[in-house]
């Protein structure tokens, strides 16, 4: 699997080191071998182009959030530290999940890998399909533990 992101380090001018953001990624499987789909996103999100696993949370089991009957999820949480833009860290997620055998068919259907964005550290984004911090924050306790769970390590 080989994940490609274009274009430079952004810096804030001639000779000034890179902006860096955080990013708090959630990563999500309930299909296949969920511990090896994890296992291959930390190592892609690591490979990403100036980027860096700051923290990371435990890998927990939960269960699905949809009524429909689902799989349990394997569910954990990184901290990237990144030059990519969010648009470009949101492509290269894109692609890291496609790496992983990822097809859409319907919204929440059973899935070898998600990698969702849920917070940038200082910066929000609301464009029509790409919002930070993730609107389903508030609902989801695992994502809220494992946040509290990786501030303590930074
Ligand atoms: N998108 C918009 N904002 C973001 C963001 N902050 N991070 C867009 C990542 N992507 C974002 O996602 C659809 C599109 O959302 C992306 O292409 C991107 O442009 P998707 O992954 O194709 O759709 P989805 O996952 O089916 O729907 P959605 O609403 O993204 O669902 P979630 O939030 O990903 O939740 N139960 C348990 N226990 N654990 C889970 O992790 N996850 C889900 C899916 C359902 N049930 C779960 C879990
Ligand atoms: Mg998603």
């Amino acid at each position: 699997m080989s994940t490609r992101v274009t274009g430079a380090p952004r810096t804030l001018g001639d000779g000034a080191a890179p902006v860096l953001d955080v990013a708090y990624i959630a990563l999500g499987s309930n299909l296949g071998d969920r511990a090896a789909h994890l296992s291959a996103a930390r190592a892609a999100l690591a490979a990403l182009p100036g980027s860096r696993v700051i923290a990371l949370s435990r890998v927990e089991e939960t269960a699905p959030l949809d009524a429909s009957p689902q799989e349990p999820y394997l569910n954990q949480m990184i901290v990237l530290e990144t030059t990519l833009r969010p648009r470009e860290l949101l492509e290269a997620l894109l692609e890291i999940e496609r790496g992983e055998g990822r097809v859409r068919t319907t919204k929440w259907a059973p899935r070898t890998l998600d990698l969702d964005i849920v917070q940038f550290e200082g910066q929000t984004v609301t464009e029509p399909d790409f919002v930070v911090p993730h609107p389903e924050l508030p609902n989801r306790d695992f994502w809220r533990r494992e946040l509290a769970e990786v501030r303590l390590q930074r």
